[in-house]
């Protein structure tokens, strides 16, 4: 990977992975896009163009002009939105996949685009999910998912594009909020504990899912990109996880450093549906096997961290 294309650029994932790969590819080497521009976007922080995925000739000429090696296609609806609104989400989820593939091909480029715990559905084994199983999801999201993994491994067998991706968690992160997302409340209880030290749960008590802190994604994302071809023998997409938490577990967590911190419930009927058809906890082994993955992450080192970082960025932002 030397020049590098990131479409949802101003996304939850997006907006973090940007700034690592310019840490670590030089910023003039990292091209953000997106829909459109941040309000106080700032030249200086590297190259932004405005580009809608479903625009197969913009994203074309876009990644030709800035002679790119590399497409890391991360424009997308999650899972709740796409629930209200399938129609939009098969149309941006799959049109936006199918003409970045294409841009890959064409200009034969290396591709990197995220799948999830989403893909798997109700009849998949919950516990230890393995990385060959049933997919039967029963979301617009996680259809787009499945869908989504076997485009991508026939880009690969087909066309012989170096397409690559893993099934992420839950993804949690202190410096862009997560919209329209079943594990969002993973998110919202942080930026609650710190505001108010108290939040009311959408997803019931009990209810576990994978999740992982940002910088664990973004470290996987950079090394399943660099892992020696030779090693894979699965491309699209690997399982990988950090933690498999409920609710009740964050509400620990977070009274180790916030005691008065109060957690309620008032369940989303529709997001809980959601979440009850993903796996509690999925096996990660062919990733460790395959490319070394390894989560630095714990539940307790997370929410320190959180913690700490909301505290600074919510006084700054009054
Ligand atoms: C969502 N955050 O909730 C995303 C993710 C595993 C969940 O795909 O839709």
């Amino acid at each position: 990977m030397k020049k590098i294309l990131v479409t949802g650029a101003l996304g939850q994932i997006g907006s973090e992975l940007v700034t690592k790969l310019r840490e670590t590819y030089g910023k003039e080497n990292v091209i953000g896009t997106d829909i459109r521009k941040k309000d106080d976007h700032n030249e200086v922080d590297g190259p932004f163009e405005i580009v809608d995925v479903t625009d197969y000739d913009r994203l074309f000429e876009v990644c030709k002009t800035y002679h790119v090696d590399t497409l890391m296609h991360l424009a997308a609806l999650l899972s709740a939105k796409a629930e209200a609104i399938p129609k939009k989400a098969w149309e941006l989820n799959m049109g936006g996949l199918v003409n970045a593939l294409e841009v890959a091909r064409e200009l034969n480029l290396q591709f990197f685009t995220p799948s999830s715990i989403g893909a798997f559905g109700p009849n998949t084994p919950k516990d230890e999910t393995p990385q060959d199983t049933i997919q039967r999801p029963t979301t617009m999201y996680g259809i787009n998912k499945v869908a989504g993994e076997l485009l991508c491994d026939y880009y690969y067998s087909r066309f012989g594009v170096d397409t690559r991706g893993v099934r992420f968690p839950g993804l949690i992160s202190y410096v862009t909020p997560p919209g329209g997302g079943t594990t969002d409340y993973s998110v919202e209880i942080y930026y609650e504990a710190v505001k108010n030290k108290s939040y009311t749960s959408y997803i019931a008590e009990g209810t576990y899912m994978d999740m992982m802190y940002m910088p664990d994604a973004l470290n996987a994302i950079i090394q399943l990109m660099e892992a020696d071809v030779s090693k894979l023998e699965h491309r699209n997409a690997f399982n990988i996880t950090s933690i498999s938490v409920e609710p009740a577990d964050f509400e620990k967590a977070i009274q180790k450093y916030i005691p008065t911190f109060k957690l309620s419930y008032d369940v989303d009927p529709v997001r809980q549906k959601i979440a009850d058809s993903w796996p509690n906890r999925i096996d990660c082994s062919t990733a460790r096997k395959e490319w070394d993955f390894k989560a630095e992450y714990d539940l307790d080192k997370m929410t320190k961290d959180m913690l700490e970082k909301l505290e600074a960025k919510l006084a700054i932002e009054g």
